[in-house]
């Protein structure tokens, strides 16, 4: 039995959820509402003691780390008629090398911008005592840190540099499907749905960076991506996160 804990797909909850329609597993959806922070409850602390979707628990073993649970249903349902790594040792290292830098760099560029634009309005719609009293159930430091700045809105040099890495990256993206039509080479792996989790929808947030002139190539892959029966099944199944600022109960 697989149960998904998320926020819905988009960024790091739909690395795993898009893997489990593309390998056509079963599994049964929690989704977790940000707006009422329930990723920090103590319920789900239980879980995942970080406070931070998404998690995977399988018959009871919990697994965390977005990469990580991809590749944990990849070790586990070997016979799996859908895989989304390479056997060929060089092939997936190429596709390491795609999941590590999503994780280590495209991830928080565009994760600072969107806490910016969004995490800050539905942060500052909370009064001064129930912000802190929301932060007291922050396990991560640097969470608490992140929320604090998001409320009070990132330094502009902060939003610059994160901005410049934005740029940056689209142009790693653009130049490397320029010469292949997948990430790690000739097949859609693992380094296309974790990266395809943080660009999607970049073509709308990030127009002037992303867009049809600029970035031909990006835009067509994540068409491409979009279009797969199992996108397509999965974001008609599965509602996106709502971010709306509202008085969390
Ligand atoms: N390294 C973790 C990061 C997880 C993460 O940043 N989760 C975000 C959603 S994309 C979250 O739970 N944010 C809410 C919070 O930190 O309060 C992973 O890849 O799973």
């Amino acid at each position: 039995m697989l149960t998904l804990y998320s926020f819905g797909p988009g960024a790091n909850s739909l690395k795993p959820m898009l893997a489990l329609y593309e390998k056509q597993l079963d599994f049964k959806h929690h989704m977790l509402d940000p707006s009422k922070f329930e990723q920090h409850a103590d319920w789900f602390k239980k879980i995942n003691p970080r406070a931070q979707v998404p998690a995977l628990d399988h018959d009871g073993k919990v697994i965390t780390e977005s990469t990580v649970i991809c590749e944990y249903l990849e070790d586990a349902f070997p016979d799996n008629a859908h895989p989304l790594r390479p056997r060929d040792p060089f092939a997936i290292a190429q596709m390491r090398v795609w999941t590590k830098w999503v994780d280590e760099y495209f991830c928080w560029c565009v994760s600072t911008l969107g806490w910016e634009r969004v995490i800050g309005p539905m942060a500052r719609a909370l009064s001064d005592a129930e912000f802190e009293e929301k932060l007291k159930h922050i396990t991560i430091p640097e969470q608490v840190t992140k929320w604090r700045n998001a409320r009070a809105g990132f330094p502009k040099e902060v939003l610059a540099e994160e901005m410049r890495k934005v740029k940056l990256s689209v142009a790693r993206l653009e130049q490397r499907l320029s010469e292949s039509p997948w990430l790690a080479g000739p097949d859609y792996t693992l380094a296309d749905v974790c990266n395809f989790a943080i660009a999607n929808g970049m073509e709308r947030g990030f127009a002037d960076v992303v867009n049809e002139a600029a970035t031909p190539n990006l835009v067509g892959w994540l068409k491409r991506i979009n279009e797969r029966p199992a996108a397509r099944e999965m974001f008609a199944k599965v509602k996106r996160e709502d971010l709306t600022p509202r008085k969390a109960s």
